[in-house]
């Protein structure tokens, strides 16, 4: 077995549907998900849902219902997201469920036995939307003068009794964590990170008693925890914890909090005390994602510009709209969408590009082969020069890029490799050859054939559907479908086992822009 490979997504709230944002950072983590599978690491993926907290409450007693009806109902949303976008996780989270109740509670011992939690008053600004509560410097004006959270949401003024946690206590430590190591990724998140660790930190308010939807405090019973205290904590609750052998010896600490830039606070400061409180391993990277933007706007009720993401897989393709999301935004960074832009990348990139040349080239075997697949008669320098170029995309640009998530350099590490197999179709001219040099044209057929299934490889993570089609209509056997797999001797052994392939069906069908953007 691999070596381990954890990775979470952050849980969502299932105050509504799930939205774009949702989709990107849960397709981003599939990606690098099955990225790390293909290196043959045993990879662990979970995602889930955040159901406690006031945010959930007041939204269900809005609708009417009681907020566990509400969260059984809303998770379901989320659950059915991930089967439509293809993404693979291990294990689906809801913090609803009894065994993380008993891993929350227990997390709270930890940090109550290092003497990290006391009783006491709290007063400060509290926005409802964000579950924070912020200092009086950090909150800005809005447009009737009222206040607002530095993210711009309503903040009112609450007191109430309230457990603390000691995080001044850990502000050194945590400075020293983020100059040991890659802690906090990309960069520009790290340096906000440390300037305002470095600005001091104050202790934090961990529980509740003005409403009861959460996790009880044990020991006392009118407090619900802080629902981020109890959100957090999901990342072990997952791997068995309170048990520490099992999943949490094996895939703790997490190799990956991957999660958005208005969330890294949470995760690389708050979250990194808790478990030092509680003697607990540190995960190795937290990376914060960037915002993805409806035509360079924010999405928002009011604006009606909030688009489903399963009708956006609906209307364009999965794989479709998996690539144009890798594609088209530099990861870390914010990033805009529009289903012109979908349907140009769509187009131009998988059809013309690479859909276009598997479909040439296996089509023309199918004719004038009859299926067969084309022999080798040695190969020429041209030939060489082309494996060179594909090996060194599929085994070194490709997964190095991926690794280090530059998702999309990874992706254009790939184009270009496929450009390249693209100018050798047209330069070799297999059709010509037919008349010309029968031997030749089946040497250069069997130089593509070998090509496409390591481009086909190489982009499998991030069009993992499309890609399997296709290597199945290749015959590829699963088991050479790993970067390191389809670099080795697959071809003449499927040549000689009597491997017949029959026309394939376009795999990226030409996409048109819908009369009506979907909603
Ligand atoms: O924050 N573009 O849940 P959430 C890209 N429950 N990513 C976006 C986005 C956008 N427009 N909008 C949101 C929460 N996100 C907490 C997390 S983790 C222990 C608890 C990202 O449903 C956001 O940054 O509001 C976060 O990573 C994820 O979607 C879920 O957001």
């Amino acid at each position: 077995m691999g070596e381990p490979y954890y990775l979470t997504t952050a849980i969502s709230y299932p105050n509504g549907k799930p939205h774009i944002g949702h989709a990107y950072e849960a397709i981003a983590a599939d990606v690098i998900a099955r990225h790390h599978k293909a290196q043959g690491r045993d990879v662990r993926f979970q995602t889930g849902t955040d159901e406690h907290g006031l945010k959930m409450a007041q939204k269900a007693r809005e609708l009417g219902k009681t907020p566990a009806e509400l969260a059984a109902e809303m998770s379901q949303y989320f659950i059915d997201m991930c089967g439509a976008l293809n993404i693979g996780y291990d294990v689906f989270i809801r913090t609803t469920e009894p065994r993380h109740h008993a891993a929350t509670q227990e997390l709270w011992r930890r940090m109550e036995a290092s003497g990290d939690l006391y009783l006491d008053r709290y007063e400060g600004w509290y926005s409802i939307r964000d579950e924070a509560y912020y200092d009086e410097s950090e909150l800005v004006e809005g447009e009737g003068g009222e206040k607002l959270s530095p993210q711009g949401t309503p903040v009112e003024w609450t007191v109430e009794e309230s457990w603390f946690f000691r995080l001044s206590k850990y502000q050194q430590p945590l400075l020293d964590l983020y100059a040991s190591r890659d802690f906090i990724r990309p960069d520009s998140r790290r340096n906000e990170i440390m300037r305002f660790v470095e600005g001091g930190l104050r202790d934090l308010s961990v529980s509740r008693t003005s409403f009861d939807w959460g996790i009880k405090v044990p020991g006392s019973e009118n407090h619900v925890m802080y629902v981020w205290v109890d959100a957090l904590t999901n990342y072990i609750t997952g791997l068995g914890f309170p048990d520490e052998g099992g999943d949490f010896a094996r895939w703790w600490p997490a190799d990956l909090h991957l999660i958005g830039k208005d969330i890294v606070r949470f995760h690389t400061v708050y979250w990194p005390a808790f478990l030092m409180s509680a003697r607990l391993a540190l995960p190795r990277q937290v990376f914060g994602h960037g915002f993805l933007l409806n035509r360079g706007q924010k999405e928002s009720k009011s604006l009606g510009n909030v688009t489903d993401p399963i009708g956006l897989a609906e209307t364009f393709g999965v794989d479709a709209l998996r690539y144009f999301l890798m594609r088209e935004v530099a990861f870390g960074q914010d990033g805009s969408y529009s289903p012109e832009a979908i349907v140009m990348r769509a187009n131009t990139e998988l059809g013309n590009a690479f859909g276009n040349l598997a479909q040439r080239t296996l089509s023309f075997i199918a004719k004038n082969l009859e299926g067969r697949l084309p022999e080798i008669h040695g190969h020429d320098a041209a030939d060489t020069e082309l494996f060179e170029t594909i090996g060194k995309a599929v085994q070194r640009d490709v997964p190095a890029a991926f690794d280090d998530l530059a998702l999309q350099q990874g992706v254009e590490h790939w184009l270009q490799a496929v450009f390249a197999c693209n100018a050798y179709i047209d330069s070799q001219a297999p059709w010509t050859l037919r008349k010309t040099d029968p031997q030749r044209m089946e040497t250069v057929l069997a130089t593509l054939y070998i090509c496409i299934a390591q481009l086909a490889v190489a982009i499998r993570p991030v069009i993992p559907a499309s890609a399997d089609t296709l290597l199945d209509t290749m015959g590829v056997p699963l088991a050479h479908r790993t970067y390191a797999g389809i670099g080795e001797h697959w071809y003449s052994p499927l040549a000689e086992s009597g491997y017949r392939i029959a026309t394939p069906k376009p795999l990226f069908p030409r996409l048109e822009l819908p009369e009506e953007t979907p909603a």
